[in-house]
C-alpha cells in the first residue's frame, strides 16, 4: 500500500515537472503563416508541416525542456530568431536529449537560420526540446 502511494506521488511529480516547464505557445491558424518563414525576434518556431504550413509553435523562453504533448514530434519545418543569443538548438528528446541540431538567429547572424523540410536531415517530427545559446 505504502509501495504504491510513493509511485503514484513520483508520477504525480514528472507529470508537473513536465507542465512546469511549458513556455511554448500554438499561434494563429493555417491560413495566418502558411507558407512564410516568419518569426518573431527573440523567438524560434516550429511548424506541423513541411514549407513553414499548418500550425505555427514558438516560444521565446531561453530553454524550453520539453514543447508539449500538442508539439511534440511535429515540427517539419523551423526558423531561429533569438534575439539576445545567437544560436537555437533542437534536440530528439525531452530535457536536451538525444541529437541536436543548430542554426543561427536570423536576427543577429542573418544567415543558416531556417529550414524548410527537415525531411531531408532526418529530422521530420522528431523535436521535444529546444534551446537558446550563445547568448
Ligand atoms: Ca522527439
Amino acid at each position: 500500500m505504502e509501495k504504491r502511494s510513493l509511485k503514484a506521488k513520483a508520477i504525480m511529480a514528472v507529470a508537473s515537472g513536465l507542465l512546469a516547464v511549458g513556455g511554448v505557445a500554438a499561434v494563429g491558424s493555417a491560413e495566418a503563416f502558411a507558407g512564410t518563414e516568419n518569426c518573431p525576434r527573440g523567438s524560434w518556431c516550429g511548424w506541423q508541416h513541411i514549407n513553414y504550413d499548418g500550425t505555427r509553435w514558438s516560444s521565446a523562453a531561453n530553454t524550453v525542456n520539453y514543447v508539449g504533448d500538442a508539439a511534440n514530434d511535429q515540427f517539419s519545418s523551423v526558423t531561429a530568431n533569438g534575439g539576445q543569443c545567437r544560436y537555437t538548438a533542437f534536440y530528439q528528446h525531452a530535457y536536451r536529449g538525444g541529437s541536436y541540431f543548430a542554426l543561427n538567429s536570423k536576427a543577429l547572424v542573418g544567415t543558416n537560420y531556417t529550414r524548410s523540410n527537415l525531411v531531408p536531415y532526418g529530422w521530420n517530427d522528431q523535436i521535444s526540446s529546444v534551446m537558446f545559446y550563445g547568448c
